[in-house]
């Protein structure tokens, strides 16, 4: 005898139980009718603005943040747990009640001094961001406390208030430590981006603090926030010779983790010697580089020397993540300035296969340095 299993029962019965473990709710049956009402009700929701739109552009109005962005081999099993449907054009009314941890004022201050620089939030409007910061909840750590392992399922998002974390990554079996975070940063995005497992291992290596985000809120409002960001960059990325070597899909994760920043004129972009943590492109203006040169050998004083520009297109602050040294120039914004920008654990993470192309510009930056400049030239000392 054969059964017919119907289609999408399946997907049904897992983001089911999957919603039941997460809220473990007291009232099982009153939470399935909760749940299945909702569902049918974003179900009739889309139906009727499927009506309205041509073939072509449905699949990319409802899953546009999963389409170009499949889930790695290793992951595929798991990937269709909570195969959420998402479609940035739903009203947000009808869906989940909007999380609230209260905060003193002292905590809140904190929290946004924590969640200044996180790119992730950086193109948030206010409302979001207020919605973010009312949902965000703060968790004390402790030296060797696992904040999340490789392989599990994601629950939040976090930010560091303090204290350091390694990176671990288990690979065949073997688990190495890959990076590490050092009182600032954000991490546990990729699970919640794309319903994948967790793919590293997060320890706190000190005491410390994080703030927590739960997954509903990141994924309402980040990924909302992220299909946004495609429609925008998707055309301007496919150009770029850099990433030539990346997949569509490779690429759309690039813009996922991208966030703008805009410069003044005459503003300071990257300072040399300082300590990296980012990467630029240049979307729009122009953008000077330049190295600090002694006038003469006895000289303390260092002179600044134009070494190059970067116009729309173009890319700096790589040779300091490449080169795990302090930043070898400055950048200045010689215009009104705006840049996409990466953080260097996501620049480790996908750019990868554009290695060659930058080593490549790399070695050529060493022969102009010894044509331009030949030993006057004030170059940092690496990191010991
Ligand atoms: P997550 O939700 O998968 C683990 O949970 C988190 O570790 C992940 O999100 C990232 O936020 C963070 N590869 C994968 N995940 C990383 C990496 C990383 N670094 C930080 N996370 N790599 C290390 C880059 C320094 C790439 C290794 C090849
Ligand atoms: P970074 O992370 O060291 C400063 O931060 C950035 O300036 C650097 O990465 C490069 O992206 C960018 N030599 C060194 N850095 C350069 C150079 C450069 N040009 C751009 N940058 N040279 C210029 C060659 C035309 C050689 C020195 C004369």
């Amino acid at each position: 005898m054969s059964i017919e299993i119907p289609e999408g029962l399946t997907e049904l019965l897992q983001s089911f139980t999957v919603e039941v473990l997460r809220n473990q709710p007291a009232d099982l049956l009153e939470f399935a009718l909760q749940y299945f009402t909702r569902l049918r009700r974003r179900d009739a929701r889309r139906r009727s603005a499927m009506s309205t739109i041509q073939p072509r552009e449905r699949g990319s109005l409802i899953f546009l943040p999963f389409l170009s962005a499949p889930v790695i081999n290793r992951f595929v099993r798991r990937a269709s747990v909570c195969a959420e449907a998402y479609n940035p054009d739903e009203d947000e009314e009808e869906r989940e009640p909007r999380v609230t941890h209260p905060k003193t004022d002292e905590q809140r201050q904190r929290l946004q001094e924590a969640c200044k620089d996180i790119l992730l939030f950086k193109n948030l409007d206010q409302e979001q961001m207020s919605q973010v910061l009312d949902a965000i909840f703060e968790k004390v750590v402790v030296t060797g406390e696992h904040i999340i392992d490789q392989d599990d399922d994601g629950d939040n998002f976090y930010v560091i208030e303090r204290g350091t974390f390694d990176i671990m990554l288990k690979v065949d079996g073997i688990t190495r430590t890959v990076g590490s975070y050092d009182n600032r940063g954000s991490f546990g995005e990729l699970a919640l981006m794309y319903n994948t497992p967790r793919a590293a291992t997060i320890i706190a290596t000190s005491p410390g603090a994080l703030w927590c985000l739960d997954r509903l809120t990141f994924r309402r409002i980040i990924l909302k926030n992220n299909a946004k960001k495609r429609k925008m960059y998707e055309a301007f990325i496919g150009t770029l010779p850099l990433l030539t070597s990346l997949e569509v899909s490779e690429r759309m994760k690039v813009v996922d983790v991208l966030s703008t920043k805009v410069y003044n004129s005459g503003e300071q972009i990257i300072a040399q010697g300082d300590l990296a943590d980012c990467f630029y492109i240049v979307e729009s203006g122009h953008v000077r580089i330049t190295m600090k040169r002694s006038k003469s050998k006895n000289d303390t004083e260092d002179e600044e020397v134009e070494i190059a520009t970067c116009s729309r297109g173009q890319y700096f602050g790589e040779l300091a993540l490449v080169t795990n040294k302090p930043r070898a120039a400055s950048a200045y914004a010689m215009d009104n300035v705006k840049c996409l920008v990466m953080d260097v654990q996501a620049f480790e993470r996908l750019l990868g296969p554009c290695m060659d192309i930058m080593k490549r510009n790399i070695a050529n930056y060493e022969e102009q340095l010894i044509t331009l400049f030949g030993s006057h030239i004030a170059i940092e000392e690496p990191n010991a």
